[in-house]
């Protein structure tokens, strides 16, 4: 039976397991969970995952979510994964933990919550949140610093001093390029200065390739609709039913 992944393409911890799938010769089926049409509440997705979130996974008649959980779980449920991706070796698996712990409890309120309170928050009929946006950048930006000066090493193009890319690289990555959906001006003054971290999103780029530049690509496409969105949002009623602001100071 194949695969299935909930989805959607629009989530930065979808892609990462659709990038994944595609780089290990995983097959799957891609359903659709429009974010923007609320779909992760319906009562046929909530039989999947009650939690109500993307992305989940079926995989025969087992259930999971978690992005984190669904990466270790493909890395050791499907054949010929290359060990790098998940390390069988207990200190290398250990120190991959370390990073995908760090990631999930300090970048929840970064890239991904800078880019919806900045520009994505009316695609959900929310108001954008330039008093958020402000807290959630220092917050990410100090996350860089750490990525920076902590995960990159000198040895090795990727995190751990690694030679080649771990899921814990593909997780950070996916997380860092949610920022490709804003201006590019906005983009260089939040990355330039991290130079690391940009050296390592290329060789992650590049070592990933073409399966992560075509998944991440969906951006551009959320990044056309939200600018068109922008300039009629004012005179409309979104699906909530709420007339959207554009800014709030909360
Ligand atoms: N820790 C979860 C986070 C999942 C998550 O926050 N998903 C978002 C999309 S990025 C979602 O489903 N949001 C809709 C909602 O919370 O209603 C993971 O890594 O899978």
């Amino acid at each position: 039976m194949t695969l299935k992944l909930y989805v959607d393409r629009m989530s930065q911890a979808c892609r990462e397991v659709i990038i994944f799938c595609k780089l290990n010769g995983i097959d799957f089926e891609e359903v659709h969970i429009d974010l923007s049409k609320r779909q992760q509440l319906s009562p046929e997705y909530r039989e999947i995952n009650p939690i109500r979130q993307i992305p989940a996974i079926m995989d025969g008649r087992f259930k999971l979510s978690e992005s984190h959980a669904i990466l270790k779980y493909l890395a050791c449920a499907f054949p010929r994964i290359a060990d790098h991706w998940y390390p069988a070796d207990l200190y290398k698996r250990a120190k991959v933990e370390s990073v995908l712990d760090w990631h999930r409890t300090n970048f929840p309120r970064g890239p991904g919550s800078y880019t919806f309170y900045s520009v994505l928050a009316p695609t959900v009929g929310l108001p954008l949140n330039t008093k958020a946006a402000a807290r959630t950048e220092k917050m990410f930006i100090a996350c860089l610093a750490t990525i920076e000066s902590v995960w990159l090493q000198k040895k090795g193009r990727f995190l751990l001093g690694s030679d080649q890319p771990s899921i814990a690289d593909l997780s950070l990555a996916c997380e860092i390029m949610q920022l490709e959906i804003l201006d590019e001006k906005d983009r260089e003054r939040i990355l330039g200065p991290f130079k690391r971290v940009l050296k390592w999103l290329d060789d992650t780029k590049n070592a990933m390739a073409p399966h992560f530049e075509e998944v991440q690509s969906t951006l551009a496409g959320y990044k056309e609709k939200v600018q068109k969105q922008r300039n009629t949002l004012g005179s409309k009623i979104t699906q909530s039913g709420r007339k959207p602001v554009l800014q709030s100071n909360m």
